[in-house]
């Protein structure tokens, strides 16, 4: 007991000393807050929590109750210590309070050495408070006491959320718990959840099983998985899962209890082709495929626009209705080519019939029919930015993807937006260059490029901004196939969105928020969350003179860049390319040829499983001159070709084949080395994995 004391005792002064080296450091660094509070200033003295410090609730207040045993359980697998949770006692009090800020998000912390005070007016801001004051117990200089400080908080923005595509790969039930877990410790709000696209269905529809039995399950794309045959079909082993109501009732409970609203989006008329698959009758074809596609892009796939398919959409939504009970529901609208229904004479029938004079405002007479079929439900409808095309609903919120235009479409005329601006909130992208980064889209997306996005651009007037609901940032997985890989590419960068979302615009900085992220990343590994540490990490040492990975060359152009995952081998470790697909070559610039008697590669072949239209013939090759082809290298794209490398040994090996190295003329000096396949046609496309340059 007396050591306890004394230990106590040493731990204010000490607390007190480091608060008093921080009095001249930006008032948000000591306490590592993500994000940022509104208010914060430091007050004297500290108070000591340990195992035993209760966490006070008034015995008739259910909701504290909640977001005491919540915060003690938090506490316990990040800290270790116990806090019991209980009616009376000197500890830390959560308390709904009238006097607290208002806002039904909006809290006020009190650190003093007689205890701590949270309190809010609604058990949302009790919940931001008791994750603020997690923070603050997992603070880098938190030790036994935490620095006595008052805290009045309350958000920027309304929406702060990121989106999930489950569709192009399936994430379990577990992950999404964890996935929202992760996401209310930043107080996000906001879980938008992409559960049907071309290439899944993923979420049960009890008057339409089909739409799972069938639709969520495909055979990836390639040469790997096609002869990857399941013992107990005799074909090509599946992909997928999907969501049963009683698990998406769990997890939409489990989100509610963290104050995150999901926004289930069912898409359409476009991105439909698994849906299709599953009911044929629902397309435009007379027969449509029957299976669920793999490849990625824009399928040409819509619905139809017969009245049996609105019934069936509005069937679909009525028992997403009934499971997610949010106010916002998102039903795609994006990518919808009209192709199918410019071409089929019985669109064109109905579009008479219906009186709608051209395709485009047939997509928004869909749209429309289902915002009053919502609306008479009482919800809203919410659309990708598509959706103003052919005139926007008279009640949609739109998210704006395509850059900021379509919220400021959106505001102009009286709406609300999101904002989901590509490329930046667009968690598919690679946020470096090293190779170590997961597959993604080649784009380098990083921790300071996502924080410098800005929720309130210029270009809206302040009226205009008013209808900004918020921001999010949108994880598509087509290139993102395991859960590991999902928190990768989420976090830290969703930690900026968190800040972008709530802080006040005065404090944002990336100076200070920099400074607090160690903090955080400790938090992470406290969690068992594998984020990435690519912002923290010490820069990759150069390339070596003579060995280079895709990712260490330059791609020669810039149009559809990939780190694109081999399909190959089918299990375990699969090698990544940096491509772009639209124009395979890689340069390497200023290699050093002296002494260097011949070039090596290792290639592998990555199938082309990509819906990119008329696009694909704009993609060229030269032609081989042998039937498997060659890896062909020159001085300069257009220049000199010094060396050719068969493909033949990697023709019949879908995974990274190592070609025999081929002698060069020698040479002296450094020299841009240009690298192409030659090729028939885009399927399979090689890639480089690396080159080396043998020396004397
Ligand atoms: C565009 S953004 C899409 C998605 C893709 C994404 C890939 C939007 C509304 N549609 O279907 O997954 O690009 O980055």
């Amino acid at each position: 007991m007396k050591a306890r004391q004394i230990w106590r005792a040493a731990a204010t002064a000490l607390a007190s000393l480091a608060l008093a080296a921080c009095a001249t450091m930006p008032a948000a660094a000591p306490a590592a807050i993500i994000p940022a509070p509104l208010s914060l200033a430091p007050a004297g003295g500290g108070f000591v929590v340990d195992s035993g410090t209760p966490i006070v609730v008034t015995a008739d207040d259910g909701e504290a109750r909640r977001v005491a045993a919540y915060l003690s359980d938090l506490v316990e697998r990040t800290r270790g210590l116990s806090l019991p949770v209980t009616n009376a006692g000197r500890g830390i009090v959560l308390r709904r309070s009238a006097a607290a800020p208002v806002g039904a998000e909006a809290y006020r912390l009190i650190v003093s050495p007689g205890g701590v005070i949270v309190e809010a007016r609604e058990a949302a801001g009790l919940f931001y408070g008791a994750t603020t004051l997690w923070q603050l117990l997992t603070a880098p200089e938190a030790g036994p006491s935490i620095p006595a400080v008052r805290i009045e908080d309350a958000p920027r923005f309304r929406w702060r959320g990121l989106m999930l595509d489950s569709a192009r790969h399936y994430q379990s039930p577990a992950f999404i718990r964890q996935f929202i877990d992760t996401m209310a410790l930043h107080k996000l709000n906001v879980l938008h959840w992409h559960l049907t696209d071309d290439q899944a269905w993923r979420l049960e529809i009890k008057r339409y099983p089909r739409l799972t039995q069938v639709g969520a399950w495909r055979v990836p794309a390639g040469a790997g998985p096609a002869a990857d045959i399941d013992p107990a079909t005799r074909r090509p082993r599946l992909y997928g899962g999907f969501y049963t109501q009683a698990e998406v009732r769990e997890i939409v409970a489990y989100a509610t209890a963290r104050h995150i609203a999901i926004v289930p989006e069912i898409d359409m008329p476009g991105h439909a082709s698994a849906a299709i698959a599953a009911y044929p009758q629902l397309s435009v074809l007379a027969s449509p495929s029957r299976t669920v596609p793999a490849d990625w892009g824009v399928y040409r796939n819509l619905f139809n626009v017969e009245e049996d398919t609105f019934v069936f959409l509005e069937n679909v939504l009525g028992e997403v209705v009934d499971l997610f009970p949010g106010s916002y529901i998102h039903v795609g609208g994006d990518e919808a080519v009209k192709e199918q229904w410019d071409a089929s004479p019985r669109v064109q029938q109905r579009m008479r019939a219906l009186g709608v004079a051209d395709t485009h405002r047939l997509q928004s007479y869909f749209i429309q029919r289902m915002e009053r079929f919502l609306n008479a439900r009482g919800r809203r409808l919410i659309g990708w930015d598509e959706i103003l095309e052919g005139g926007l609903a008279p009640n949609a919120t739109v998210m704006s993807w395509r850059g900021i235009d379509g919220a400021v479409a959106a505001a102009q005329a009286g709406h609300d937006a999101v904002l989901a601006a590509w490329p930046t909130l667009y968690f598919d992208n690679r946020q470096s260059t090293r190779a170590s980064e997961p597959p993604g889209r080649g784009r380098v997306i990083g921790l300071r490029d996502v924080y410098a996005f800005d929720p309130a651009p210029a270009k809206l007037t302040p009226a205009q901004q008013q209808h900004v609901l918020g921001l999010q940032a949108n994880i598509w997985t087509e290139h993102i196939r395991t859960e590991p890989r999902v928190w990768t590419m989420a976090f830290p960068r969703a930690a900026a969105i968190a800040e972008l979302g709530w802080s006040p615009p005065a404090a944002i900085s990336w100076e200070s928020f920099s400074a607090r992220l160690p903090a955080q990343m400790a938090r992470y590994r406290a969690l068992g969350v594998p984020v990435s540490d690519a912002e923290l990490a010490p820069p990759p040492p150069p390339p070596g003179p003579k060995h280079r990975r895709s990712h260490d060359l330059s791609t020669c152009a810039d149009k559809l860049v990939l780190s694109l995952e081999d399909d190959a081998p089918v299990r375990g470790e699969r090698a990544v390319f940096l491509i772009d697909i639209m124009q395979p070559c890689w340069i390497w610039r200023g290699a050093d040829l002296t002494g260097v008697r011949a070039v090596g590669a290792e290639v592998g072949q990555a199938p082309f499983n990509f819906q990119i239209g008329d696009d694909v013939h704009a993609i060229r090759f030269r032609p081989p001159a042998t039937r498997a082809g060659e890896l062909e290298v020159r001085l300069g794209c257009e220049g000199e070709r010094i060396a050719v490398l068969p493909l033949a040994p990697a023709a019949s090996n879908p995974a990274v084949t190592e070609l025999p190295a081929m002698a060069i003329a020698s040479r002296t000096g450094v020299h841009d080395l240009c690298f192409t396949f030659t090729a028939r046609g885009v399927d399979p496309m090689y890639a480089i994995q690396s080159i080396s340059l043998i020396g004397p």
